[in-house]
C-alpha cells in the first residue's frame, strides 16, 4: 500500500501500484468486454491467471451490458472471485461515459456485497484499449467508491503505470473529506 484514505463507516481506499492478479483481496475486478469471454489487457491476464475453468464458467453468464457486473469464482487466483464489469468506450465525454463508468464501480460493489467480499480490488476500468483518460477516469472512481452504500471494508484502486497512480494520486487529494 502506498498511500490510504480512511473514514468513518466506509471502506478504507488504498492505491497500490501493481498487478491486479497478484492481489489477494477477496474479489478483483475484471475490466472485460460484453462477450465475457477474455481479451487482452487486464482481461488477458486474469483469465491467464485464472485458468481455463475461468472462461467456461463466463461461457454461462450470457454476457455482460455496459456499466453492469457479473460474478464468478477466482478459480487459480488468490483472490476468491472475480467480478466483471463492462466499462465504456471513450467516444468524447458526452456519450453518457462518466454515468456508465460510475455504475461499473457501484455494481461491482453490489457483487462483492452479494458474495460477501469484504475487500476488493480495481483496475483502471476503460482506461486501456477502451481509451477513457486516466485522470477523468480516476475521479469517476474515487468519488463513486466514496459515496456508494457497501459492507466492503477495503477497496485497493490497483495501478499498472505511474501515470494510472498519479491520477489517482490526485483524485485522492481532490476528493480526500476535509476532516
Ligand atoms: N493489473 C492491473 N492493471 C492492468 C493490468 C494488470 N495485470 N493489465 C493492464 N492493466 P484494459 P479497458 C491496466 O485495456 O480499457 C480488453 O481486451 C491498463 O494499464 O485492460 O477497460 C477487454 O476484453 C489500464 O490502465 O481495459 C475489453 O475488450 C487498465 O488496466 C477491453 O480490453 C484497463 O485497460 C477493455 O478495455
Amino acid at each position: 500500500m502506498i498511500a490510504g484514505v480512511e473514514r468513518d463507516g466506509h471502506p478504507i481506499l488504498e492505491l497500490v501500484l501493481g498487478d491486479i492478479t497478484q492481489q489477494d483481496t477477496d474479489a478483483i475486478v475484471n475490466a472485460a468486454n460484453s462477450s465475457l469471454l477474455g481479451g487482452g489487457g487486464v482481461d488477458g491476464a486474469i483469465h491467464r491467471a485464472a485458468g481455463p475453468e475461468l472462461v467456461a464458467r463466463c461461457r454461462l453468464l450470457g454476457g455482460c451490458r455496459t456499466g453492469e457486473a457479473k460474478v464468478t469464482p477466482g478459480f487459480r487466483l488468490a483472490a476468491g472471485w472475480v467480478i466483471h464489469t463492462v466499462g465504456p468506450v471513450w467516444r468524447g465525454g458526452d456519450s453518457g461515459e462518466a454515468l456508465l463508468l460510475a455504475s461499473c464501480y457501484r455494481e461491482a460493489l453490489a457483487r462483492a456485497d452479494e458474495v460477501g467480499a469484504r475487500t476488493i480490488s480495481f483496475p483502471a476500468i476503460s482506461t486501456g484499449m477502451y481509451g477513457y483518460p486516466a485522470v477523468e477516469a480516476a475521479h469517476v472512481a474515487v468519488s463513486t467508491v466514496l459515496v456508494t452504500p457497501t459492507a466492503v471494508e477495503v477497496v485497493k484502486f490497483v495501478c499498472f503505470d505511474r501515470m494510472a497512480f498519479d491520477a489517482y494520486q490526485n483524485a485522492f487529494a481532490e476528493l480526500r473529506p476535509t476532516e
